[in-house]
């Protein structure tokens, strides 16, 4: 599998193990202007510091900017005209794909950041022409400024294009703050060719791939989702329902809201493909300076706008009504057989056979002439595909359910990653509560007095300094900054599935609850599970660990098992643990991908290890990396002993360079035993810059007080809900 060590058919690697970011956009675009030795640190907010979007959007005139973007719908430029008059079918598919990079093993992509204005997804293959869109609505973002971002303003241009259009919409949150320079955490895979450029696709099962790789959720490099001609082109709609059902359910949608998205969506606008392909330009990130940002530019006389456009080289409407909200989709798929054509600019599509006059489509450029209509393989998939058949014959039978399934999948494709609904703004925020929001109830603030009570009594409880932080880095550390899932609040870690999670420890586990469920009174778990924490710290010789109480307690019925099954670790780092399956990028990487998702900085994540490791949170009672005689007291001995040149280290045969023991450089004793994520923080020289930091005169003070920083900001990460 390729989600697993092994070879790679796809020529890239040698069957090791991947770099943990793949390929990025100075491998893509190598003289690209390198303005991020400029932002070391990442790039600073442009609005400043202090800036708050929420504040800045609940000042927002809301009903003022949708009527101007209604207005806008069929203000049509003469730099890219709108095809019957109506942007809004355009504008759903560039708010669609700036939300279906969304994927739920790491939370990574999606709407919430602003992303498509940046590379590589500003010049993806799939996302041809999108850039147009992005500035057709400049006038509106120039217009309201820092009350709107753009990576709200996508998602509600596509709402109300649905509106306009008269397509059912179930609400919007505002609250996507953007950001300023492409994201660069994130893998978007290792291939070094384009979907465009004839690379193998992610599932072939003749070459052993089965399921795609790592977290991604996209079947061909530069794709949002699946090919819309096949498989690797390959017009077979059968295998097309496959790669579309993998893809859809790694971006959070099961099959019916995978079949009601695409329904709906191409009940809307129209495929781009009446030209010849050859004659365009570079992607936006590549492209002329005099093209102003703008890629894809066309080399024809004519430009290649309006009814000469090519975007994915497919040409036609999906119905015969494109700019309305109709039962047409399903109609057309449905009643007629169809036949496999090709477009002017070359790619298969399928058209009705025998399609009657009325049932064509207008030209997009003149309302007066007819076209035939067309669907892509991955529509022929809801057809052809018995599962998605069911699924489209209901939808069919029942308009009402599928503009319901409809609106309800489209709100969750756009704010799938904005993480709780705390976090949303703004008037059209819906009433009702979702399971995928992962609603926590509204906890109470116990008072202090409450909280002293507590305390004493954990501290009494005979659990131990090990006991108190595992537990607690468990509840806390599922967080990720990603798409805000996870966390301490709710105290799901007491709940399927994290309680039998096994980097959890669930009978240790299982014995920490029941105790803290003892004692608690009426303190939420969640809460307890913090104090905790801190009691676990206080005892190690930490004094004045902060705490915020005010969690609340989520039930099983409030949490989606399912949905939080693709985030059990496969290793934490922070606990020295490695689960059984092997993994595709190594340890160390891994533990960067976490901290990442954390939102630690490199200090932090160094602190936070050596920490744990003296107060012996690591799985089990697994004794790598604990490198101190005085375990679960808050000392620095992590690192004074990682750096101490009395020390040889080797890796242990049979262990595969997983496990390394060091012995006495004098008197060749063994000494420690540890991990990968151990000695890199010995190995690599930024790490052990860091290390030294700690180990040096003065480290001990600033290690305590480091850690304290680090572990609170950790168990609060998830706290929305104050102010
Ligand atoms: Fe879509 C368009 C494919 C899903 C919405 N799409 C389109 C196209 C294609 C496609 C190829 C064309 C482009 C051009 O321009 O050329 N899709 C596809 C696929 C899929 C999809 C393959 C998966 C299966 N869509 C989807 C969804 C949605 C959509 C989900 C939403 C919801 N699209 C859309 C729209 C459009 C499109 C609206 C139109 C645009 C215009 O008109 O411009």
């Amino acid at each position: 599998k390729t989600g697993e060590m092994g070879g790679c058919p796809m020529g890239h690697g040698d069957g090791g193990v991947r770099a943990l970011l793949g390929r990025t956009n100075r491998d893509w675009w190598p003289e690209m202007l390198a303005t991020e030795i400029l932002n070391p640190n990442g790039a600073t907010n442009p609005y400043g510091e202090e800036f708050n979007y929420a504040e800045a959007f609940n000042a927002l005139d809301y009903d003022a900017l949708k009527a101007d973007l209604k207005a806008l719908m069929t203000d049509s430029q003469p730099w890219w005209p709108a095809d019957y008059g109506h942007y809004g079918p355009f504008f759903i598919r560039m708010a669609w794909h700036a939300a279906g990079t969304y994927r739920t093993a790491d939370g990574r992509g999606g709407a919430n950041s602003g992303q498509q204005r940046f590379a590589p997804l500003d010049s993806w293959p799939d996302n041809g022409n999108l850039d147009k869109a992005r500035r057709l609505l400049w006038p509106i973002k120039q217009k309201y400024g820092k009350n709107i971002s753009w990576a709200d303003l996508f998602i509600l241009a596509g709402n109300v294009a649905i509106e306009d259009m008269g397509g059912p919409v179930f609400g919007f949150g505002g609250g996507r703050a953007d950001v300023f320079e492409p994201e660069r955490d994130i893998y978007w895979g290792s291939e070094d060719k384009w979907v465009n450029q004839g690379v193998q696709t992610r599932i072939a099962p003749e070459h052993g791939m089965h399921e795609l790789e790592g977290p991604l959720a996209a079947i061909q490099m530069g794709l949002i989702y699946v090919n819309p001609e096949g498989p690797g082109g390959n017009p077979d709609p059968l295998l097309s329902a496959r790669d579309m059902k993998a893809t859809f359910e790694r971006m959070a949608m099961n099959h019916e809201e995978t079949v009601a998205l695409t329904a709906g969506g191409h009940t809307f606008g129209k495929a781009h493909g009446n030209g010849d392909p050859s004659t365009l330009g570079h992607a936006p990130a590549g492209s002329d300076l005099v093209a102003q940002g703008f890629g894809w530019v066309s080399g024809e006389e004519h430009g290649g706008i309006g009814e000469h456009t090519v975007t994915s080289g497919i040409e036609g409407s999906w119905v015969n009504t494109p700019t309305q909200w109709s039962e047409n989709y399903f109609r057309l798929l449905l009643d007629y057989e169809y036949e496999l054509v090709k477009s002017p600019a070359g790619a298969q599509q399928w058209q009705p056979i025998n399609q009657r006059e009325e049932d064509m489509a207008p030209a997009a450029w003149d309302p007066n002439k007819k076209v035939p209509t067309m669907m892509t393989t991955a529509d022929m998939a809801l057809k052809v595909d018995p599962e998605f058949r069911v699924i489209s014959e209901k939808f069919r039978n029942d308009h009402e359910a599928f503009k319901d399934a409809f609106a309800r999948a489209w709100f969750k494709l756009t704010h799938r990653d904005m993480g709780p609904k705390a976090r949303y703004l703004g008037p059209e925020v819906p009433a009702e509560d979702l399971i995928w929001q992962d609603p926590v109830p509204a906890g109470t603030m116990p008072s202090d007095a409450e909280v002293a009570a507590v305390k004493a009594k954990i501290a009494d409880s005979g659990l131990t300094v090990s006991q108190l932080i595992k537990t607690a880095w468990a509840s806390a550390s599922t967080y990720r900054k990603s798409d805000h899932r996870g966390g301490a609040n709710g105290a799901r870690v007491a709940l399927e599935p994290q309680r039998n999670w096994e980097v959890n420890e669930p009978d240790m586990l299982a014995k920490v609850i029941d105790t803290l469920n003892g004692l608690r009174g009426n303190m939420s778990l969640a809460d307890a599970i913090v104090l905790g924490g801190v009691v676990g710290l206080e005892k190690a010789g930490a004094a004045g660990v902060p705490f915020t109480g005010g969690r609340g307690d989520a039930t099983q019925d409030q949490t989606d098992a399912e949905s939080f099954a693709v985030m059990e670790p496969e290793a934490d780092a922070f606990r020295n643990y490695v689960g059984k399956k092997k993994l595709a990028v190594k340890t160390e990487e891994m533990m960067l991908d976490r901290a990442s998702l954390l939102g630690l900085s490199v200090p932090e994540m160094v602190v936070l290890i050596g920490g744990l490791r003296v107060l012996g949170a690591n799985h089990g009672e697994r004794g790598h990396g604990h490198f101190t005689n005085r375990s679960g007291q808050l000392t620095n001995d992590f690192f004074v002993n990682l750096l101490d040149m009395t020390n040889v280290w080797k890796s242990v045969e049979g262990s595969d360079d997983q496990e390394y023991v060091a012995t006495d450089r004098a008197e060749g004793k063994e000494r420690w035993r540890a991990t990968r994520a151990d000695l890199i923080f010995g190995s690599n020289s930024e790490l052990r810059a860091i290390c030294e930091v700690y180990a040096e005169k003065g480290g001990q003070e600033r290690f305590v007080t480091d850690f304290v920083k680090a572990w609170t900001k950790v168990m609060n990460a998830d706290r929305f809900d104050l102010p």
